[in-house]
């Protein structure tokens, strides 16, 4: 067995978590990162039959039963991850149609996974729907895009076409737009049916007066979107009391999805 410390999958997390602190997106102990690994890589570092505990998640998952997850744990730091992943993370086995978490390894204290399993596992569900290779859903508070929830219509395809406007990438990175998800009540299995919702045409969901969840293939193409979502939100909030002399048009947000192959979501240009 090696020794799951040296795992490129934990290594990785941790250091996201800690640039994600940095960015100052997860003051406390807010923010959430689960990732779907590979069964086979798992099984290097943890016995699946070394259960150490069960964790009921009160939610079922049937799609994701048997699968494997590095998880960040209930009221846990981000900034503190890379000092002790035994005790801030988690690696959980689903089983029982989703509705046990088995515990393999970590969460040393007796915690359990974040407070936000539900909108992580449904997000994962609903993405692998879209996309068979997803595999991270993050969650986090970032200062612009939270700030932009209060002065902004919450419409998602205006709210897209804004952040669309406000830096000449976002179209190129998140074609797919950013799904706004009015005020809700967090931690429920409520937020996480709407919020996998909302995963099956962006891989961003903004949670009005709360953060963002984005969802990807890797953890630097999902702290990658958020990152460019927050620097087309922080563009916005420094000039929307301004007078507006110039901005993109959808005549060169087409010829950006035109020069660079992308797609942008279907009706969402005008
Ligand atoms: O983990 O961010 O949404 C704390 C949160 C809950
Ligand atoms: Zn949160």
């Amino acid at each position: 067995m090696k020794h799951i410390l040296d795992a490129p999958f934990l290594v990785e997390l941790a250091r996201t978590a800690a640039h994600m602190y940095a960015h100052g997106w997860d003051e406390r102990n807010s923010g959430n990162i689960s990732v779907l690994l590979d069964g086979a890589e798992a099984e290097q570092y943890v016995d699946p039959d070394a259960v150490l505990r069960d964790i009921p998640t009160g939610f079922e998952a049937p799609a994701l039963d048997g699968k494997y997850f590095l998880v960040t744990g209930a009221g846990k730091y981000f900034k503190n991850v890379g000092d002790d992943p035994a005790l801030n993370l988690g690696l959980v086995r689903l089983a029982e149609g989703g509705r046990t978490a088995r515990l393999l390894w970590g969460l040393t204290d007796g915690g359990s996974p974040t407070s936000e399993f539900p909108a992580h596992m449904m997000s994962h569900g609903a993405r692998l729907a879209q996309d068979p290779d997803s595999r991270v859903v993050m969650h986090c508070h970032p200062s612009n895009l939270l700030a932009m929830t209060y002065v902004h219509d919450l419409d998602s395809r205006a709210f897209t076409r804004t952040l669309w406007r406000m830096c000449t990438e976002g179209i190129l990175v998140f074609p797919d737009g950013v799904n706004v998800l009015p005020w809700m009540l967090c931690g429920t299995n409520e937020i996480g049916a709407a919020t996998a919702e909302r995963m099956a045409d962006a891989r961003l969901v903004v949670w009005a007066q709360h953060g963002i969840y984005g969802a990807g293939r890797s953890l630097d193409e999902t702290f990658g979107l958020i990152e460019t979502a927050e620097k087309a939100a922080e563009i916005y909030l420094k000039i929307a009391h301004l007078p507006r002399l110039n901005t993109i048009t959808d005549g060169q947000l087409r010829q950006l999805e035109q020069r660079y192959g992308v797609r942008a979501r279907p009706g969402w240009l005008d």
